[in-house]
């Protein structure tokens, strides 16, 4: 029965006719269709469930695409995506060729800004709401933000803006304690003060009802306890805070009681300027093992419905696995070594540490740029920092990591996990930007491993090296399955040739090597014999081998998980501009172009980055008459 409420429905438009239970109903369907599909695709699991009686809430009180709501990361859009005309394509989600699993405006006319990164959709919505002013148009903005997108500064900056010119829009503050571990710092106990005080939305409606029943002076009665500071008012009033910014707040109300949400939406629409509400949800609601688990169900790849277990069979250890425990072994070693996540503490294989280890490491929530300051100053006072962050975050701290780190030759550690291809995330979160933009950065170094065990000997090297920052970028991936040796300090700038040969060099930069390796051994059986050198460092480059090698061979190939421009084939052209050496090269990455989902592997053979592409590349560089084959 319940399957049949939502099928008969013209989404999202008939949700607004929709009573109560009715609305609960289909909040039943999405839950189910949701749990079902990522069970088979994996995805963002807790936070979707979490939202799906808010989501349902949004879309029967307004009309989307014309009110537009934008939800921040996005990771929570499922429920939203489900209400706007994705029913059918569902499936799909994640899949190559499929729906995305962030919203994006290509996709569909419901998702009227992209998201992916945390923190921009209070900014959206201002831009968006002020658009529409200019425009003279009359329509609803609402941003969607968790309590954990809420620690990113830029939620703050926009806060500060929205409020001070007064623009109407709506701020929902999807509060559910977490963010993808347990929330951290001042304004989450914050929330939570107003979330676990019942008394709080007593006193006020208590307090407003006694001053308005005052005949006369009830109004003055109300401002003058408003200028009494640090008294009255914030005794009574919860979301003080976000009133002082200029925002009306409402709130908490509970985010899976739907008439709830929609009555206080009500009373929120009667205002002007922007208004604040407070919505408290649980992650994982209403799927038992999420719900319990709701840190293993925000990202989760595809699972045993019946139990919650995960599908995917033991494997090699990942690279995150190998540097987090290197980095626990290093760390009992040296008192100085703190590590520092900005809210993705097992995402980059920091657990244990923070454990063992709490008061060297510092989860600063969802930003970036201070990490990175933070630890750039923890270095100027001689610790030694990791800042363990995905490559694509790290776009955030671009000026932090130039002007505080590199400009003072800070020796802080980067271990810039899932960079390169990220697979069935997408293109927000593609880590395919870092060796450009670390790679630009005067003092900085960059070091690339091909396998699990060169990672521990890099980690090792970085942690030796005091002259300056250090990048240690590894993919999402499992190792290759080699042995782990005892980590050991590499020769600086060193590269490191692997295989000889005579008509081809072949230069690769990390994950790609064993590739390049696997290329080559294919040419040796068409007679071309390709030298491959994989590279380690990115920065500085080891000028002596590749020199001397891409002499004997009079023609160089490179490889890199990154985009063409500025990246490791850009400064191996660099370098033979330098030195005068005129050699046809034929660099291999990624182009002008973003690269969208699909699992790792599909993925890199669309970018020619995987052994097949690298090989028929090679040929079609050396040219036909240069197959001989082997005899
Ligand atoms: C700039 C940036 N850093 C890190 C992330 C990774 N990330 C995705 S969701 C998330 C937690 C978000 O918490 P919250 O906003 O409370 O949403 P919830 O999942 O709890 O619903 C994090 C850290 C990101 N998307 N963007």
């Amino acid at each position: 029965m319940i399957d049949n409420l939502i099928s008969s429905l013209n989404l999202p438009d008939d949700l607004e006719g929709l009573d109560t239970a009715q609305l609960e109903k289909a909040a039943a369907e999405v839950r189910k269709y949701m749990t079902r599909t990522v069970a088979d695709n994996g995805g963002h699991l807790a936070a979707s469930l979490g939202v799906v009686e808010l989501a349902l809430a949004l879309h029967s009180t307004y009309k989307s695409p014309r009110d537009k709501i934008i939800w921040d990361v996005g990771h929570q859009s499922y429920p939203h995506k489900l209400l706007t005309g994705r029913w059918k394509q569902f499936p799909t989600l994640r899949r190559l060729g499929g729906l995305c699993g962030f919203p994006k405006p290509a996709e569909s006319e419901h998702d009227p800004f992209l998201t992916g990164h945390s923190s921009t959709s209070i900014s959206a919505a201002l831009g968006l709401a002020r658009a529409r002013d200019h425009h003279g148009d009359d329509y609803k903005v609402i941003a969607v933000i968790g309590d954990g997108a809420l620690t990113g500064g830029m939620s703050f900056e926009a806060l500060n803006h929205a409020g001070h010119i007064k623009a109407n829009m709506l701020v929902i503050l999807n509060d559910n304690k977490m963010s993808i571990s347990s929330n951290v710092g001042s304004m989450s106990s914050y929330l939570g003060r107003i979330r676990s005080d019942p008394k709080y939305s007593r006193l006020k409606r208590d307090f407003e009802v006694f001053v308005n029943k005052i005949p006369l002076i009830g109004k003055q009665l109300i401002s003058s306890a408003e200028r009494v500071k640090g008294g009255l008012k914030y005794l009574l009033m919860p979301g003080m805070l976000f009133e002082e910014l200029g925002f009306t707040y409402f709130g908490p109300v509970d985010g899976h009681n739907i008439a709830a949400i929609k009555n206080i939406l009500k009373q929120a629409d009667k205002m002007n300027g922007p208004v604040i509400v407070h919505v408290v949800t649980e992650k994982g609601k209403g799927y038992h093992f999420a719900e319990k688990s709701p840190e293993a169900f925000h990202g989760i790849g595809p699972f045993d419905l019946s139990n919650g277990v995960p599908l995917k069979k033991k494997q090699n250890p990942t690279y995150t696995d190998v540097f987090g425990s290197a980095l626990l072994e290093m760390a009992r070693e040296n008192p100085k070594i703190v590590a520092l996540t900005a809210a993705m503490t097992s995402g980059t294989g920091l657990k244990k540490f923070s454990e063992e280890f709490p008061d060297r490491f510092y989860d600063v929530g969802i930003a970036e740029q201070h990490g990175a300051t933070l630890a750039s100053a923890l270095a100027a006072g001689k610790m030694r920092p990791v800042f363990a962050v995905y490559s694509t975050f790290l776009q955030r701290a671009y000026d932090q990591i130039l002007h505080d780190t590199c400009l003072q030759k800070l020796p802080v550690v980067f271990a810039v996990d899932r960079a390169g291809i990220i697979g069935e995330d997408g293109e927000t979160h593609q880590g395919l930007f870092d060796l450009t933009y670390l790679r630009t950065m005067p003092h900085m170094s960059i070091m690339a491993p091909a396998n699990e065990d060169e990672l521990q000997h890099m980690l090792k090297t970085a942690f030796d090296y005091e002259g300056g920052p250090v990048a240690i970028r590894y993919p999402r991936d499992k190792g290759v399955g080699i042995e782990l040796t005892a980590p050991q300090i590499l020769p600086w700038g060193k590269g490191e040739l692997i295989r000889q040969g005579e008509d081809l060099l072949i230069i690769a930069a990390g994950s790609v090597v064993n590739s390049a390796l696997e290329a080559s051994e294919k040419l040796f059986w068409q007679g071309i014999k390709a030298a491959v050198i994989n590279a380690r460092f990115v920065k500085p480059l080891d000028e002596e081998l590749i020199l001397s090698w891409a002499g004997k061979c009079h023609r160089v190939m490179t490889i890199e998980e990154n985009v063409l421009a500025g990246g490791f084939g850009s400064s191996i052209l660099e370098l033979f501009e330098q030195k005068g050496l005129r050699v046809p090269v034929k660099r291999l990455g990624v182009g002008d172009c973003f690269v969208g989902h699909g699992t790792r592997a599909e993925m890199l053979a669309c970018c020619s980055l995987d052994t097949e592409s690298i090989y028929d590349e090679a040929l079609d560089f050396v040219g036909p008459e240069a197959v001989k084959g082997v005899t």
